[in-house]
């Protein structure tokens, strides 16, 4: 087992990462921002550097300061977390030439799951369901053309360095093609430096739901159930649950071992995510997300296992030490990402926290590096905790979750908690009628007309 590990990240999953490590007995390094040096990953790691100035590109995406902080401190391994350098195959190849462990898969498996084509088409050859759509890249208008004749509109051109919904365009007719085709390429390649687009059917309002996987280099892989992730806004992933309330038993099995035959034509090793599109019974692979998530809360509440734990154990050569026959879900989890950010306008709310009080009680978890006093940096992601509550039903988890809002304070910067609260109140979310437009009907309270009365 490894004696030291840094961290490459910072926030609640940083934490997180050193309360593993504190229980394997792994000492650890917290690399930091100049922004971040009052941070609690960077009080509560044994050592710390600093890396860099605030801005990502100049710290937590500076791969020789990171690799030089390792150097330094004599960590044997580095774990990324989720963002960042996480699914940089560059990053883990150099971790590994530099002689330290990459906690995740092997820089290979995560370029070829990173560039969507090619994965599309591996998943083919593994008897994966697809989409029907182009057999890999789509180099123009007429290529694209040709594909869309015979699927039938609507399609979706998709970035295949993509993830996220950047460089993303539905078209639903072919005379809007050739533009959409130029505005989806001009797009990837500015936000992810390749114009590279691929073709797939659109399926209107689907539900997303992802399968955690962990392999180990014994050549063991489980699974270990799904997540229901729909409720979304532009792509970021708002409240998070399993069991999803769309699968029955049949359809939990046939998509758990579509799962395990995408991870098994991968070779993968370590933790991952294999996400469908679900629409009434027929599921779709989308993509392989190749790191820890921000939503594994979900999955270690119902199966009441360690996955940041599981996957150090899998980096330093271990093998898994359960079966799939040992791994039950039993009851319900539920998560609510809290963002400072106006709970309206979404636009986020950076600043000092005064007041902060964390919710507690049976079945409550929350996930934050946030504290009293706290400054929020301006410079990286707006989320600040995440609220986890688990029941033994559907029921009792979304009970335990409205009090958990309730009771969750955090004064100086606006918070999404009343957006949250909503949510959870909302009748159809109550019934499991969610699909990926459900957020579409949560539109800011209209705004008073202009104060030309005062009341
Ligand atoms: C789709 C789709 C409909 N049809 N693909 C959005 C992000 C990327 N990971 C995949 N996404 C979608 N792919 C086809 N062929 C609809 C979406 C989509 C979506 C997916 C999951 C959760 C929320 C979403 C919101 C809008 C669109």
């Amino acid at each position: 087992m490894f004696r030291k590990i840094l961290i490459a990240n910072r926030g609640e999953i940083a934490l997180r990462i050193i309360w593993a490590c504190r229980e394997l007995g792994i000492r650890t390094v917290a690399v930091h921002s100049t922004a971040d040096s009052d941070s609690l990953h960077v009080k509560f790691a044994d050592e710390e550097v600093c890396i860099g100035p605030p801005h990502n590109k100049d710290s937590y995406l500076n791969i020789s300061a990171v690799i030089s902080a390792a150097e330094i401190t004599g960590a044997e391994a580095i774990h990324p977390g989720y963002g960042f350098l996480a699914e940089s195959a560059h990053f883990a190849e150099v971790t590994r030439e530099c002689g330290l462990t990459f906690i995740g898969p092997d820089p290979d498996v995560i370029r070829k799951m990173g560039e969507k084509a090619q994965a599309r088409r591996a998943m083919q050859a593994a008897g994966v369901p697809i989409l029907p759509g182009s057999d890999g890249l789509v180099a123009d208008a007429d290529a694209a053309r040709a594909i869309a004749d015979e699927i039938g509109y609507p399609v979706l051109i998709k970035a295949a360095a993509g993830g996220g919904g950047r460089g993303m365009r539905v078209v639903e007719r072919e005379p809007d093609l050739e533009s959409a085709m130029a505005s989806a390429r001009t797009e990837a390649g500015a936000a992810f430096g390749v114009p590279d687009v691929y073709i797939e059917k659109f399926l209107a309002d689907p539900r997303h739901v992802e399968f955690q996987v962990l392999g180990d280099t014994h050549g063991n892989l489980v699974h270990l159930f799904e997540r229901e992730c729909s409720i979304q806004r532009r792509h970021q992933k708002l409240v998070e649950e399993s069991p999803s309330t769309a699968l029955d038993d049949g359809l939990r099995a046939r998509m758990a071992s579509a799962a395990l035959a995408a991870a098994a034509a991968a070779n993968y090793v370590n933790a991952g995510t294999v996400e469908f599109l679900l629409s009434g019974d027929e599921f779709y692979f989308i993509e392989m997300n190749t790191r820890i998530q921000v939503e594994h809360p979900v999955t270690e509440m119902v199966t009441g296992l360690d996955l940041i734990k599981e996957q150090i154990r899998i980096a330093a050569g271990e093998p898994i030490s359960f079966t799939q026959q040992d791994i039950v879900s039993r009851g319900h989890a539920i998560e609510c990402r809290i963002n400072a950010e106006d709970p309206d306008t979404h636009v986020p709310c950076p600043g000092r926290i005064h007041a902060f009080h964390l919710p507690g009680g049976p079945g409550v978890r929350v996930d934050t590096a946030c504290y009293a006093e706290a400054v929020v940096p301006p410079y990286y992601d707006s989320m600040i905790a995440k609220v986890i509550a688990h029941g033994n039903t559907r029921g009792e988890a979304i009970l335990r979750m409205r009090r958990a809002l309730e009771s969750f304070v955090v004064e100086g910067i606006k918070t999404n908690v009343p957006l949250q609260q909503r949510i959870v109140a909302d009748e159809d979310f109550v019934r499991g009628r969610i699909s990926t437009s459900f957020l579409d009907r949560f539109r800011p309270p209209a705004k008073k007309a202009a104060a030309t009365t005062a009341s």
